[in-house]
């Protein structure tokens, strides 16, 4: 045990780390009001706030707005300056930024089964598409296949088998910020998973239908969000898989989440779900899938942008870029859901519950610890219920007696693979599965 790593503990009482209204609309007044108030039409942009954002907005100040007519967009109402935003329709998150809006949930807000849409991490890379109708949604499937597609999400749903999974996204750079020396990006520590029910039809019964040519080795993947620059045309993401993972029957085309749309910030009213693999393969929003005779180059499919050393390196060691390989699979990996840590519990006995996944396999057992690893406690585990799905386990600890105790949580695939102790440090701070340790104080 290296006593200098750092411990993967959430502040639980620390709850949302807002963003203050006024610096948020100093930049970009129309963006904030789509953030703090929800869609904002094309419309809505030259002029005023209505529909669903003056809704949001109404229902905020506790009272209809009656001039909201002469109200311009962009204009933080003076009752709300004093308030700290949220984003709506999500729930307990931390809000890293808002331009990219990237936010992560609490540990502890993770413990349902079945992640609900208030409570999905979100990660952006750029600024939400203008137009979100699910109407008028076209996907374009072309590139090396025998017959182009361009299909609305009404043909999707006539022309496919529909179907609902749980399966988990987790953010490549989960984790990160527990790394040292630290590496740039998001600071996430535990909550960029989530494990929502997503509804759609497979990628590859698409990629099927349009004939998947003998050449073709990868998949790219294009979204609707634009560039943080604002140039036109220029993409914040562009990811794809190698053609044999995008042929899994779990990858969906989804238009659902949760028995409902899927949330603006987690990709409305389309995108792709790769479970398994780092959540940049998921593309939101998207509109064009086309098949590649070469391995993607789109924006972060290059340099080091998910990509790790192909061999072990020192924590703070420099790597040439060449010696970067992509990621494919995501480790094995657990989270405590449940008690929150640094909590106060009386008497000897505590039911402990949470999650586990494992990229493309499953998860064969989890065992507990709460005597820094001398010992192990096996949990019970309850298997996917579909593949992908995270699985849950839940055992109730007894402790010998009073005083401040950790929980470690250990959770081995079924290819014998464990999370270890310490960070697999890499530069760019992605894949981190290392145990998650949570503090109790018996009383
Ligand atoms: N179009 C688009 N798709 C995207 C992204 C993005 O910025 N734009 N971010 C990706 C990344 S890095 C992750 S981790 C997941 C996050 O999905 P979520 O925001 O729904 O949780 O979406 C992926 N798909
Ligand atoms: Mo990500």
């Amino acid at each position: 045990m290296n006593p200098k790593s750092k411990p993967q503990q959430t502040e639980p009482q620390q709850g949302e780390r807002s963003v203050d209204l006024f610096e948020l609309y100093a930049e970009d007044p129309i963006r904030a009001d789509e953030v703090v108030f929800g869609r904002v039409s094309e419309s809505d942009r030259r002029g005023f706030l209505r529909g669903a954002g003056l809704a949001t907005m109404g229902a905020l100040l506790g009272a209809s707005i009656p001039f909201h007519r002469n109200m311009p967009a962009g204009l933080i109402p003076e009752a709300l300056a004093a308030k700290k935003i949220s984003i709506q329709g999500k729930d307990g998150l931390t809000v890293y930024n808002d331009r990219p809006v990237n936010a992560e949930t609490p540990v502890h807000l993770l413990n349902d089964d079945v992640t609900p849409t208030a409570r999905h991490f979100i990660r952006n890379n750029g600024v939400l598409p203008a137009d979100m109708d699910a109407g008028k949604w076209k996907l374009t499937i072309d590139g090396l296949v025998d017959k182009p597609m361009t299909l609305s999400i009404a043909d999707l749903k006539k022309n496919f088998q529909v179907v609902t999974e749980k399966l988990v996204i987790e953010c490549g750079g989960n984790g990160r910020g527990f790394f040292d020396p630290p590496a740039k990006g998001n600071q996430w520590t535990l909550g960029a998973v989530g494990c929502s029910e997503w509804t759609g039809v497979r990628l590859a019964d698409v990629l099927r239908a349009a004939g998947v040519k003998k050449n073709a080795i990868y998949t790219a993947h294009v979204g609707a969000d634009t560039h943080l620059s604002g140039k036109p045309g220029k993409l914040p993401i562009s990811r794809g898989v190698p053609i044999e993972k995008a042929m899994n029957p779990h990858n969906l085309i989804a238009f659902g989440m949760n028995g409902g749309p899927l949330h603006t910030m987690n990709g409305a009213p389309l995108r792709l779900v790769v479970p398994g693999w780092p959540g940049s393969c998921s593309q939101k929003w998207v509109t064009r899938v086309y098949l590649r005779d070469k391995v993607h180059d789109g924006p972060k499919m290059t340099g080091t942008a998910y990509r790790v050393p192909r061999y072990p390196v020192a924590p703070g060691q420099k790597v040439p870029t060449k010696d970067f390989e992509i990621i494919h699979a995501m480790p094995v990996k657990s989270i405590i859901t449940s008690p929150a840590t640094r909590g106060t519990h009386q008497g000897r006995e505590l039911a402990v519950r949470g999650h586990a996944w494992a990229g493309d396999n499953a998860v064969a057992k989890v065992d507990l610890s709460i005597d820094f690893g001398a010992t192990w406690i096996s949990t019970d585990l309850t298997s996917p219920v579909n593949r992908y799905a995270w699985q849950h386990f839940s055992k109730k600890i007894k402790f010998p007696q009073e005083g401040y105790y950790e929980i470690w949580a250990r959770a081995t695939d079924d290819q014998g693979r464990s999370q270890p102790f310490e960070i697999d440090w890499n530069p760019k701070g992605y894949l981190n599965n290392s145990m998650h340790r949570i503090s109790v104080r018996v009383a």
